[in-house]
C-alpha cells in the first residue's frame, strides 16, 4: 500500500514539474504527512528544528508516521519546540492537522499548537497563529524583534481546542491574515476565525510549533504543507481532508472516518480517486526529491511494461 502511494507520489511529482515547467507562474509549496518515517530526509522536505537558535532544543520524531514535538524534562514546563522548511514565500497557506497529547504523569497534560508563516528564523520574527486547550483559544501573533509578541486578533470559548485532532490554517495573503480552525470530520468553515491586516513582514519560512503547558506533553503533527496558492478542497475519496488521496484515507475509510462510515460506495469513491492531489502543482520537488520522483517515474513505467508484456 505504502509502497505503491509513494510511486503515485513520485509520479505526480513528476507530472506536477513537467505542467508547471509549461507555466510562467509557478505555484510553489510542499506537503509532508511524516509517513516515511523521517522529517529530515529530503523526502519532500528537510525539516530544521529551531532554526533561530531562540527556541529550547526539543525531541522531534517522525518516527511513528507523524512529527512529534516534545521537550526533555527540562525544569522548564512552558517549553516551546518548533520547526520549518527552508522555502520562502511571500503569500503564504500553510495548514496543519495535529492534536496535543499528554504526558505520562495526570498534570501532564494542555499545550498549544500552532503554524508560522513570513518566518525569519535570523531574527525571530513572522506571524504566528496558535490554538490553546485553554477555553479553547486562538490568538494570530506578530513576533517582532526581541521576540516581541504582538496580539494582531484573538477569540476564545470556542468549541475547538488541541485535545482532540485540529486542522489550523493560516493565510497571509499581501497584508490580509486569517485563522480558519475545524475539525478533520468537518469542512472547513467558510469564514475565517480570527483575522488581521499586517504589513510588517512581507516574505518568510513556513513553520509549526508545539507549547507545552505542562512537562513533557506531546505535539502530534499528522501532515504541515505550505504553499503559495490556496489550497482546494474537496478532492474525492480524500476523508482525511490534506487533500491527498492516498494509504491514510483508506485507514480513515476503515475507521469509519468517511462520510458514509464503512460503505462499499466510500471505498468505491477512494479507489476511483488514490493518487488525486489538487489541481495545482502544489510541489516543486527540491533536487533530491525530483531525483527520486524521475527514478520512481522509471519504476512504474517499467512496471506497466511488464504488465502489458504479461497481456501481449
Ligand atoms: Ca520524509
Ligand atoms: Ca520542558
Ligand atoms: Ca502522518
Ligand atoms: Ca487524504
Amino acid at each position: 500500500m505504502l509502497t505503491s502511494c509513494f510511486r503515485c507520489r513520485g509520479l505526480l511529482a513528476f507530472l506536477a514539474l513537467a505542467l508547471a515547467a509549461q507555466s510562467s507562474v509557478q505555484a510553489a509549496g510542499w506537503y509532508d504527512d511524516f509517513n516515511d518515517g523521517s522529517a529530515t530526509d529530503g523526502n519532500p522536505v528537510t525539516w530544521q528544528s529551531n532554526a533561530s537558535g531562540y527556541f529550547p532544543n526539543g525531541v522531534l520524531n517522525a518516527s511513528t508516521g507523524d512529527y512529534v514535538l516534545s521537550s526533555p524534562d527540562d525544569g522548564d514546563d512552558n517549553s516551546v519546540i518548533e520547526a520549518s522548511v527552508d522555502m520562502n514565500f511571500t503569500d503564504t497557506y500553510v495548514r496543519t492537522q495535529a492534536v496535543v497529547m499528554p504526558g505520562e504523569q495526570p498534570e501532564q497534560i494542555g499545550g498549544t499548537l500552532g503554524v508560522w508563516a513570513r518566518y525569519d528564523p535570523a531574527t525571530v520574527t513572522g506571524y504566528l497563529a496558535i490554538l490553546s486547550n485553554e477555553v479553547g483559544r486562538v490568538e494570530l501573533l506578530r513576533i517582532d524583534p526581541g521576540v516581541d509578541i504582538v496580539t494582531l486578533d484573538e477569540l476564545g470559548g470556542l468549541d475547538i481546542d488541541t485535545n482532540a485532532d485540529a486542522m489550523i490554517e493560516l493565510n497571509v495573503v499581501g497584508d490580509q491574515l486569517s485563522v480558519y480552525l475545524w475539525r478533520p470530520e468537518d469542512p472547513k468553515p467558510s469564514e475565517p476565525t480570527v483575522t488581521a491586516i499586517d504589513s510588517t513582514y512581507t516574505s518568510g519560512r513556513a513553520g509549526i510549533l508545539h507549547n507545552e503547558n505542562n512537562e513533557n506533553t506531546l505535539g502530534v503533527f499528522r501532515f504541515a504543507a505550505a504553499q503559495d496558492t490556496p489550497f482546494v478542497d474537496g478532492v474525492a475519496g480524500d476523508f482525511d481532508g490534506d487533500n491527498y488521496v492516498d494509504g491514510a484515507d483508506f485507514l480513515d475509510w476503515q475507521r469509519g472516518g468517511s462520510p458514509a462510515p464503512l460503505s462499499a460506495a466510500d471505498l468505491a469513491t477512494w479507489k476511483a480517486n488514490f493518487g488525486a492531489a489538487p489541481p495545482v502543482a502544489t510541489a516543486i520537488p527540491e533536487p533530491t526529491t525530483l531525483a527520486m520522483a524521475l527514478g520512481l517515474f522509471g519504476l512504474v513505467a517499467g512496471g506497466r511494461r511488464r504488465n502489458h508484456s504479461k497481456v501481449a
